[in-house]
């Protein structure tokens, strides 16, 4: 019997020849993959602490015999090298053990966040055509294998679900076995190794092929920046699927290090302190709020937080102010981070003047990076002068996957990618985040798509229109605001979000404020695009009303 032809979408990421030597030579490249350096480290390591969290302490032997388990598990399931897998798992060790089983396999995972419902996991599941998805039990307080049913019910492609604690009528994660014998060799270093998620600016979040070699080069160059080697203690305190706790060093250039990577369950002080003082965390990546929340804690803690080198903030915004209190408060060294799943990553250096760790969102890892600062019509702009960040290189996308508008958007015709951040180049090379094109809503380092939860506005019975922007906060930085004309009938506020929020959407996508205003602007004449009329509302209804 001969096997059905494989009618999806190949995962691909190509870079031009010229440009693939280039980082070759340059040794950005080295041909390194996932399953090649975990197994090595798990020889080489074997005895040392690979992994912590919860009541599990990992050793790197361990964590490599638990991967090639489940890895075997999953193709005795019946999932077949290069099929794609949902994976959503909060911050414990199944997590890793399951993303190296996935790499072992040559599965390629699809990461959601715990925070994500039917609508985004049911969109990623579509847009990789995923076989197969696997979830808690439970993480905080919800239920995923109800998702799980869902999922299966609006995609039937997803044929297997496994499930880390009690799998019910699913397949249990920890059951799993199989031949090892049967596990396939190496991937080509130059394949996809797994899609990750983009915030979105623009609808649905798209999804970004990353290779073995341009990811692991990123993270390997980030240890080096950051400090990270074998005797360091990385602790993951934002999810664990994030690019930013994943890859800037993250858990994986911990991993690559031999370095210990400690699994916090909850972003908050009360749950990462004491991991901090027991496990003597050296590096931590933290969003700007929860610097902030750190810091004003770190002053009363019975924790010994003496460990800590390096505080990582990145993911939105740090003002200088901010920054202050953040040194002020967790007495080590801050390193902002300025990243992008898409690829390019800007760190300020451990040695860097104050002066410049404070005012500056740093400069990229490789000297192979290009990064352009351009006015609107692609003209490079003056050092000092804000324009368009544009970014190419050896560990940034040329394209995403299964997104023919989106790519003729985010792409110049040179492979530039349109990062859509507006940006100051300083005389030192230094970048500065001064804002940014598109519309979007950084909420504490989550992007939400004004567009997006627009069009689940707009399918409520009462409402007429809606637009959505993003206000200043004191604590988030930006929160989402939803400006409504109501139909007939007005609905309450609550209702609005309960709508939204029941749409399968995750929890931090429901506005914040819902204003009701009878018309969109007395000056928007004629037609408006959407991000004018949200520039117009914003200033109309907000510009009162600034955080202070
Ligand atoms: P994503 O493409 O979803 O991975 O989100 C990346 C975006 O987050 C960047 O393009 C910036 O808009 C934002 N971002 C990340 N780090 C910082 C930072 N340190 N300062 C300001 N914005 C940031
Ligand atoms: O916000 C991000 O996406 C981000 C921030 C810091 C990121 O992807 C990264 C570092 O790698």
């Amino acid at each position: 019997m001969s096997e059905p032809a494989d009618t999806r979408l190949p995962l691909r990421q190509v870079w031009p020849d010229d440009f693939v030597a280039r980082y070759r030579a340059a040794g950005h490249w080295r041909g390194e993959t996932f399953p090649g350096f975990l197994r090595d480290r798990a020889q080489r390591f074997a005895d040392d602490v690979a992994v912590v969290g919860g009541d599990v302490r990992w050793t790197y032997a361990q964590l490599w015999a638990e991967a090639e388990r489940i890895a075997a598990g999953l193709l005795a399931s019946g999932l077949a090298p290069g099929d794609r897998v949902v994976v959503q798992l909060g911050n414990v060790p199944a997590f890793v053990a399951v993303v190296c089983a996935l790499f072992r396999a040559q599965l390629v995972p699809v990461y959601a966040l715990p925070a994500h419902r039917l609508t985004e996991v049911a969109h990623f599941a579509r847009r990789a055509e995923a076989g197969a998805y696997v979830c808690a039990e439970r993480y905080e307080t919800f239920d995923y294998r109800t998702l799980a049913r869902d999922l299966q019910a609006e995609v039937p492609a997803v044929r297997h679900v496994f499930v880390v604690g009690d799998a019910q009528e699913f397949a249990a994660l920890d059951a799993l076995d199989g031949d090892r014998g049967a596990l396939p060799g190496d991937p080509d270093p130059q394949s996809v190794a797994f899609l990750q998620i983009s915030g979105g600016s623009t609808g649905l979040s798209k999804l970004i092929p990353r290779t073995h070699d341009d990811y692991i080069y990123s993270f390997r160059a980030s240890n080096a920046i950051c400090g990270i080697g074998r005797d360091s203690a990385y602790l993951v305190a934002l999810p664990a699927a994030h690019n930013f706790p994943m890859s800037s060093p993250g858990f994986f250039g911990a991993l690559y290090a031999g370095a210990r990577v400690v699994l916090s369950p909850g972003p908050g002080p009360d749950a990462a302190f004491p991991l901090i003082a027991r496990e003597r965390v050296t590096c931590v990546g933290l969003v700007p709020p929860l610097a902030l929340l750190w810091a004003d804690a770190a002053a009363k803690t019975p924790h010994d937080l003496s460990s800590l080198r390096v505080v990582q903030v990145g993911g939105a915004k740090l003002v200088p102010e901010a920054a202050r209190r953040v040194i002020a408060g967790l007495g080590c060294t801050l390193q902002q981070v300025f990243g992008m799943a898409e690829g390019l990553v800007n760190y300020t250096r451990l040695d860097d003047p104050e002066d410049i760790v404070v005012h500056t969102q740093g400069r990229p890892i490789s000297p192979d990076d290009e990064v352009l600062v351009v006015d609107d019509h692609g003209d490079p702009v003056p050092d000092g002068v804000t324009g368009h960040l544009l970014a190419r290189g050896p560990y940034t996308i040329r394209a995403y996957h299964n997104d023919a508008a989106a790519n003729a958007r985010s792409f110049t015709n040179d492979g530039y990618y349109r990062t859509g951040d507006m940006v100051q180049r300083t005389a030192g090379g230094d970048l500065v985040v001064q804002g940014r094109a598109t519309d979007h809503i950084n909420r504490a380092g989550e992007k939400i798509s004004a567009e997006e939860i627009e069009d689940h506005l707009l399918a409520h019975p009462q409402v007429f229109d809606a637009a959505v922007v993003s206000v200043p906060d004191d604590f988030l930085g930006e929160r989402s605001c939803a400006f409504v004309i109501p139909g007939d009938a007005k609905p309450r506020p609550a209702e609005l979000k309960a709508w939204v929020r029941g749409r399968g959407l995750a929890a931090f996508k429901v506005p914040d404020q819902i204003v009701f205003v009878d018309a969109f602007g007395t000056t928007a004449v004629g037609k408006v695009s959407r991000r004018e009329l949200r520039a117009q509302l914003r200033e109309r209804f907000l510009s009162g009303q600034e955080a202070s």
